[in-house]
C-alpha cells in the first residue's frame, strides 16, 4: 500500500486532517486500532471553540452540528453561594462556544470521510513506524489477519496521549514538560434535563463541580474526587447528593436528576513534548499534549494543530517550500503554551486543594471576585475560552 499522508489515530485530530488534505488535493490513510462503534461512543469532551466551529463549517462538516450544536454566549462561575455570569460573546466581539458531543463530531467526520470515499482501517493492530528519518516512512500493522506495509512521504501521529507515535522517537529527542494536579474529575452523563441554560465551574468547599450538557435531554456532570478513588465506592445515589451539596446556591437552585448513561474517572495534567516532529513524522493533538479538561481545550487544540499541518502540507506538496513544515512544531507550541496556562490557571483557580493554614483558598475566592467584578479579567478569561484567533 502507498498514500501521501499516512494518519495514525481516527480522532478528532486524524479525521480533521484526512478532510482537510482531502481538501487541499492530498491522499491520505487513516488506521485506527479500535472499532468505529468504539470512537463513535466514546463521551469525551463537550466544548468546542469558535475556531473549531468555523474550521468544520468551512469544509461543510458542520450541518448536524449547526442543527443539534447548543451555542453558547455565556457560563457561570459558581462560588460561596452564589452565580456570577461572563458574558462571553459580549466581551469578545460575538464570539461564542458550541456544546456538541466529541462523539458527534466523530460520527460526522467519519461518516462524511467514508461516504467522500477516503480510507479509514479500523481494528488494525500492532501498528508500528519505520525509516522516520528516512524520505520514505513505512507503517507496518495487521489488519484483517494479514501483515501489512503502508509507504508514505510523511506520517501524522495523532494516536492520543496512549498511541505509539510519540513513543517511536528514538530517546534524546523529546524534551517533556508535565505536571500532575492531585485531584481527578469523576464525570457523569445523566438522562435530566440541564438544569441551567449555561455551564456552571462551581468552585465549593466541598470541592470543584462542573454542571455541563449534550442536549435538551441529556446533562454531563463532574466531580473533582481524589485520583486515587475507586469509582464503585460512588454509588448514583452519593454521586446526587454530592453535586447538589456542592452546587447548592443561597438562593436555592436545585438540580434535576435521572438515571445515568454512563459515569467514569478521567485523570487531570498537563503534558507537552518539544518539538512536535522528528523526521518525517509529526504529531499533533493528545499525541503531543495533554491539558486538564477545565479549560475544555484539548479537543480544540488538536484541531488547531492539524490546521496547522494541513496548510504545512499543501503548501509542501503545491510548491515544494519547506519552511511551513519546518516551523510545524514552533508555529504550533504557541497556541499549545497560551492554552496550557489557561487551563493551569482555570484549574488552580476552580479547584480545592489542601492548602493547611486557607492562604491559597482565600487567594482562589479574591481572584473569582475579581473576574466576576472587573471587565478586563472577565474579557481574559472570555476570549481564552472561546479561543483566541490568532495566537
Ligand atoms: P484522541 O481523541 O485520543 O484520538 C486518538 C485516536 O487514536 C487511536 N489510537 C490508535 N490508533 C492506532 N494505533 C494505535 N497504537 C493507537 N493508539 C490510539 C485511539 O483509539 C483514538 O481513536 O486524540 P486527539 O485526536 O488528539 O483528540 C484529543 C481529544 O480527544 C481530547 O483532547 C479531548 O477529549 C479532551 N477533552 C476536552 N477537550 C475539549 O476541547 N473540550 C472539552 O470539553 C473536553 N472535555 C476532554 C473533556 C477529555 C476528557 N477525557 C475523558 C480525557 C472531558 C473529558 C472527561
Ligand atoms: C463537557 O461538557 O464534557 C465539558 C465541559 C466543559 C469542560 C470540560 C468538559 O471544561
Amino acid at each position: 500500500m502507498r498514500t501521501q499522508v499516512g494518519i495514525v489515530g481516527a480522532g478528532p485530530a486524524g479525521l480533521v486532517l484526512a478532510h482537510l488534505l482531502a481538501r487541499a488535493g492530498v491522499d491520505s490513510v487513516v488506521l485506527e486500532n479500535r472499532s468505529r462503534a468504539y470512537i463513535e461512543q466514546r463521551v469525551r469532551a463537550g466544548v468546542l471553540e469558535q475556531n473549531t466551529v468555523d474550521l468544520l463549517r468551512e469544509h461543510g462538516l458542520a450541518e448536524r452540528l449547526d442543527r443539534e450544536g447548543m451555542v453558547h454566549h455565556g457560563l457561570e462561575l459558581r462560588f460561596a453561594g452564589r452565580g456570577h455570569r461572563i458574558p462571553l460573546s459580549e466581551l469578545t466581539g460575538g464570539r461564542a462556544i458550541t456544546v456538541y458531543g466529541q462523539q458527534e463530531v466523530v460520527k460526522d467526520l467519519v461518516k462524511a470521510r467514508l461516504d467522500a470515499g477516503g480510507e479509514i482501517l479500523f481494528e488494525v493492530e500492532d501498528i508500528s513506524l519505520h525509516d522516520l528519518g528516512s524520505q520514505r516512512p513505512a507503517i507496518r500493522f495487521r489488519h484483517d489477519g494479514g501483515e501489512q506495509e503502508l509507504r508514505c512521504d510523511v506520517v501524522a501521529g495523532c494516536d492520543g496521549h496512549h498511541g505509539i507515535s510519540r513513543a517511536s522517537i528514538p530517546p534524546g529527542v523529546l524534551t517533556a514538560y508535565e505536571r500532575e494536579y492531585p485531584f481527578a474529575w469523576l464525570g457523569i452523563l445523566a438522562e435530566a434535563p440541564p438544569s441551567s441554560e449555561e455551564l456552571i465551574y462551581c468552585s465549593s468547599e466541598r470541592g470543584f463541580a462542573l454542571h455541563s450538557m449534550r442536549s435538551p435531554k441529556v446533562t454531563r456532570l463532574y466531580l473533582q474526587v481524589d485520583p486515587a478513588e475507586d469509582l464503585a465506592s460512588w454509588s448514583d445515589e452519593r454521586i446526587w447528593e454530592e453535586l447538589r451539596a456542592r452546587l447548592a446556591t443561597d438562593d436555592g437552585w436545585t438540580l434535576a436528576d435521572g438515571p445515568l448513561l454512563e459515569k467514569g474517572i478521567t485523570s487531570m495534567r498537563s503534558f507537552v513534548v518539544e518539538p512536535m516532529q522528528y523526521g518525517r513524522l509529526y504529531l499533533a493533538g493528545d499525541a503531543a499534549h495533554i491539558v486538564p479538561a477545565t479549560g475544555a481545550k484539548g479537543l480544540n487544540l488538536a484541531v488547531a494543530d492539524v490546521r496547522i499541518l494541513a496548510e504545512a502540507l499543501e503548501g509542501w506538496y503545491r510548491t515544494g517550500r519547506t519552511d511551513l513544515l519546518d516551523a510545524y512544531s514552533a508555529t504550533c507550541l504557541r497556541r499549545v503554551w497560551r492554552v496550557q496556562q489557561f487551563s493551569w490557571w482555570m484549574t488552580s483557580m476552580l479547584h480545592l486543594f489542601d492548602d493547611g493554614g486557607g492562604f491559597d483558598r482565600h487567594l482562589q475566592l479574591s481572584q473569582l471576585a475579581y473576574v466576576c467584578s472587573s471587565k478586563a479579567a472577565a474579557t481574559s478569561l472570555a476570549e481564552n475560552y472561546v479561543g483566541l484567533p490568532h495566537v
